[in-house]
């Protein structure tokens, strides 16, 4: 059985230059400590750990963000990540990749959108998030480039973290949905309707219940080869994620997110994944990087009841 479901990469990005809160850079230890590897291993996944990449400390440069200090370092990890998950995704593995805060997204899917170019192939994503990072640098209230990721991936932004894939966008505003919005800043509400992107809120996931909105989630992506799901925990409740650094009331129920993981596993779309925002300073016992694992394991196809083999 060992390695029977395939192979799974994982690759730690403490990243936390992304925003301003110290501690999403030890989310990549914290996962790895409530057990996602023997998880993964248990469901049958042939799983290599890449360890980290590098990510500078804030704390050795002076003057706070001189001469965007922090633009330039978001930048050169995401390209490093990029090229990891590239090579990742191009040799046939699964990359799961750790946060570190939301702007590792930027290296992530470029990473992915470039090994599916190389294949032919066309890459949507599921953005699960409480925020639709779509701000701009122009548009954020806070400058955090952890609410921008989804708005640069489709070509809006800092230009050098634009091109982090190359010339062209790595998304097109059609190709990306959003579920579990309920923290959306005034100029950032015009730009995502103005780009087209599909917000599935948590307004409509208590009307409909969230299994309606999952389906029609997957179907709005049925034209694409590939699909990257991109799992900010702050998606879920605080009550049962308090580790994250922006917190939002009204999230996802524990069961609501598995389920949204059991639905997205049976339609066997998503090719890579990445799990952000975990923060263990804000943590209550490293609940958060635990649920993250479990999340995980039903994405990647553990079940109530198995099927007999
Ligand atoms: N929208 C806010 C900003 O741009 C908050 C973003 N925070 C997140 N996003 N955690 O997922 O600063
Ligand atoms: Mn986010
Ligand atoms: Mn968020
Ligand atoms: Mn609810």
């Amino acid at each position: 059985l060992f390695g029977a479901r395939g192979r799974v990469a994982l690759l730690g990005v403490p990243m936390d230059l992304g925003q301003s809160r110290r501690g999403v850079d030890m989310g990549p230890s914290a996962v790895r400590y409530a057990g996602l590897q023997a998880t993964l291993e248990d469901l049958g996944y042939a799983v290599e750990d890449l360890g980290n990449v590098g990510v500078p400390l804030p704390e050795l440069t002076e003057a706070g963000d001189a001469g965007g200090w922090r633009l330039r370092a978001v930048g050169e990890v995401c390209r490093e990540v990029s090229a990891r998950v590239r090579e990742v995704a191009g040799g046939g593995a699964f990359p799961v990749v750790l946060g570190g805060d939301h702007s590792i997204s930027l290296g992530t899917v470029s990473g992915v959108v470039a090994a599916s170019r190389e294949a032919g192939e066309r890459t949507g994503v599921i953005w699960v998030d409480a925020h639709a990072d779509f701000n701009t640098p122009e548009s954020s209230p806070s400058g955090n480039i952890h609410g921008m990721p989804l708005a640069t991936l489709t070509g809006r932004g800092h230009g050098e973290l634009v091109r982090i894939g190359g010339e062209e966008a790595s998304l097109r505003a059609e190709d990306a949905v959003i579920l579990g919005l309920r923290s959306v800043d005034r100029e950032e509400q015009r730009l995502l309707t103005e780009a087209g992107v599909h917000a599935y809120t948590m307004k409509e996931i208590d009307a409909y219940g969230i299994a309606r909105v999952v389906r029609q989630a997957i179907k709005r992506l049925s034209h694409l080869e590939r699909v990257h799901l991109s799992f900010d925990l702050d998606s879920l409740d605080p009550e049962v994620a308090p580790g994250v650094g922006t917190p939002v009331r009204g999230g996802l129920t524990y069961r609501e997110a598995h389920l949204l993981m059991e639905l997205v596993n049976e339609a066997g779309i998503v090719t890579s994944l990445d799990v952000v925002e975990v923060n263990p300073i804000l943590d209550s016992r490293n609940a958060t990087a635990e649920v993250a694992v479990e999340l995980v394991a039903s994405l990647m196809g553990r079940r109530i009841l198995a099927l007999p083999e």
